[in-house]
């Protein structure tokens, strides 16, 4: 299977862990990007531009990460990454998408920082979307009793939010005035799967 991604990809990194999580990360062969022109996206077989994407061996491209973190749990044997019963499910999806937005949110603002002309740039849509990430923070440190115990697409998609801001957003301190969802991720980083995906 071709896997298109980077190890600077927040979304490219939560697949990866998925596929370490289930002992699959030797079947993706690593496809690197085509940042030539960024403006014109930087997978051309994704027609929205964007990695990750995996190219299975009979032709089907699978993305967004999501689809490919649940394609890689259900070829796997190895206890499921996603639960089926269906209000477990929804909790955990719906962490999946806290952590995938404040993701999203924090990729936006970086891309918008180093990307755009600088006559080009928004400190207002940059404000807007700094409090989105604010606000997800805030809601998983409250949250974390339901989380801090279980490994799932939920919780990897936390983690790797986390580890996102601190490889941009250092600076902004995200653990001020968060205790649990600091020694929660201290604890979760130390996986594995987390240690051998820490972006460079
Ligand atoms: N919702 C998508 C987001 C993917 C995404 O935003 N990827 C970034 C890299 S981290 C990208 O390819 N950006 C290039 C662009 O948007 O042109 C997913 O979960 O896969």
């Amino acid at each position: 299977m071709k896997y298109c991604s980077s190890p600077t990809s927040p979304f490219g990194r939560k697949v990866m862990v998925t596929a370490l999580e289930k002992g699959l990360a030797d079947k993706l062969e690593m496809i690197s990007p085509d940042t030539s022109d960024v403006f014109k996206g930087i997978n051309p077989k994704n027609p929205l531009g964007k990695i990750p994407s995996l190219e299975l061996d009979n032709g089907d491209l699978l993305f967004d990460s999501i689809v490919i973190a649940e394609y890689l749990d259900g070829i796997s044997d190895s206890p499921s990454l996603f639960p089926t019963e269906v209000t477990e499910r929804a909790r955990v999806m719906t962490l999946h998408a806290l952590a995938n937005g404040m993701t999203d949110a924090a990729f936006s603002r970086r891309w918008g920082a180093t990307m755009l002309p600088e006559n080009e740039r928004s400190p207002s849509w940059d404000a807007r979307l700094k409090i989105a990430v604010d606000k997800s923070l805030d809601q998983l440190e409250a949250q974390i009793d339901a989380f801090k115990d279980t490994v799932n697409i939920g919780s990897i998609a936390a983690a790797v939010a986390l580890g996102y801001l601190d490889f941009r957003f250092d600076h902004e301190n995200w653990r001020e005035g968060r205790p649990n969802l600091t020694a929660w991720y201290k604890e979760f980083s130390a996986r594995p799967s987390m240690q051998a995906t820490i972006p460079a």
